[in-house]
């Protein structure tokens, strides 16, 4: 039975790998930071068949006897502090975090066991500013925030760790991935959630940002077969996940609402609190290297997606 090791079990994509994973009889240790209160929301109903233990990628010596202890074949690094915005009132928590956080999962794997596979979980927002559509993995960065300057770094220190010491260090540059698990405060998920307390009479409006960016969006469970798909390579190696489409977020407000038979214009209202001091406005990916070297496709469609997301909020919110 081989173990992984993932980070940021809390999260979204955290709590989809550790699916996979366990279907895929892996003995699966999640790490997950201290807090006052447990946030197992999204891994609750697997909490019994995986082992959860703290460790934090602010702190050196805990992720060294996490390796130490469980011995993992993989570690997944998906902690990180993810959400754009609060990159620019949080700059430092952001580097030290997604960043250097990277650094110190390395060293711990150069320091236990070299061997071990790692997958760094990189991000489209590297490409912020894009200097060529569609992104692949050639493609230059040029990050608008923070938390992409903080990717950047994540991206090239697990490409210099692959090439000084040669370890399986992988990156996954990951197009935007959503699902009923996504975080409120994400723009996707803000939408649904909105779509539906409007729809049963909760909510009146919702306020929103700029419209007009473009987003590569996938679903959450595809993706993290293709993060698992990447350490199975006989090489480490760098790939762009994507769906090769581009939508706005105005369309994903037309089809969220329309899908709850709602116009969206009745109920969207611009405000400049949401828009960006810098913005990514079009990402689209290219996916070929992906597709050819691990065969790896979406199943999950844009429309489905919104759909998907719609309803799972529509019933717990009838909950
Ligand atoms: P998410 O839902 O925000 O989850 C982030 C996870 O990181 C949470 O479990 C969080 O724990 C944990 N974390 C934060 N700071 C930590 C620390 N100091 N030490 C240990 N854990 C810490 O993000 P996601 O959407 O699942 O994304 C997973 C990874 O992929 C992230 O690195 C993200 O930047 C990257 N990524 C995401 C996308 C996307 O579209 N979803 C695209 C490209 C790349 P708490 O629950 O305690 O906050
Ligand atoms: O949903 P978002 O906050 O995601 P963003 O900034 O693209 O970042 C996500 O995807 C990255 C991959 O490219 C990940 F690396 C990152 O961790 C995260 O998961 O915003 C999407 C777009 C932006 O252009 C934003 O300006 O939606 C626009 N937007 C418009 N109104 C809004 C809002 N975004 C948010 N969060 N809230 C709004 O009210």
């Amino acid at each position: 039975m081989p173990t992984a090791i993932i980070t940021g079990i809390t999260g979204q994509d955290g709590s989809y790998l550790a699916e996979l994973l366990l279907k895929k009889e892996y003995r699966v240790i999640g790490v997950a930071r201290r807090s006052s209160t447990v946030n197992y929301e999204r891994i609750e109903h697997i909490v019994d068949d995986i082992t959860v233990v703290q460790g934090d990628l602010q702190d050196q010596g805990s992720l060294l006897s996490l390796l130490e202890e469980y011995k993992p074949s993989e570690v997944y690094n998906l902690a990180a502090q993810s959400f754009v915005p609060t990159s620019w009132n949080q700059p430092a928590l952001t580097g030290d975090v997604t960043a250097l956080g990277v650094t110190r999962m390395l060293e711990a794997i150069r320091f236990v066991n070299p061997k071990i596979r790692f997958y760094q979980a990189s991000s489209s927002e590297m490409f912020g500013k894009v200097l060529e559509v569609p992104q692949n993995e050639d493609t230059p960065f040029y990050p608008r925030s923070p938390y992409g300057v903080a990717k950047v770094y994540g991206h090239w220190i697990t490409v210099n760790y692959r090439e000084s010491f040669d370890m399986f260090a992988t990156s996954g540059i990951l197009f935007n991935h959503e699902s009923p698990r996504r975080g409120m405060e994400f723009v996707t998920r803000k939408i649904s959630n909105a779509v539906a307390g409007i729809k049963l009479g909760k909510t009146k409006e919702l306020r929103l940002g700029n419209l007009e960016a473009q987003r590569d969006w996938g679903f959450a469970g595809d993706y993290v077969e293709a993060m698992w798909l990447m350490l199975q390579q006989d090489h480490p190696d760098n790939y762009v996940i994507g769906t090769g489409e581009t939508h706005s977020v105005r369309e994903f407000c037309e089809i969220a609402f329309s899908h709850a038979d709602l116009d969206y214009k009745d109920f969207v209202v611009m405000d400049e609190k949401f828009y960006r001091p810098a913005e990514v406005d079009l990402l689209i990916s290219d996916p070929s290297k992906a597709r050819a070297a691990l065969k790896w496709e979406p199943a999950v469609s844009f429309k489905e997606l919104v759909t998907i997301m719609v309803d799972s909020d529509l019933a717990r919110l009838k909950r």
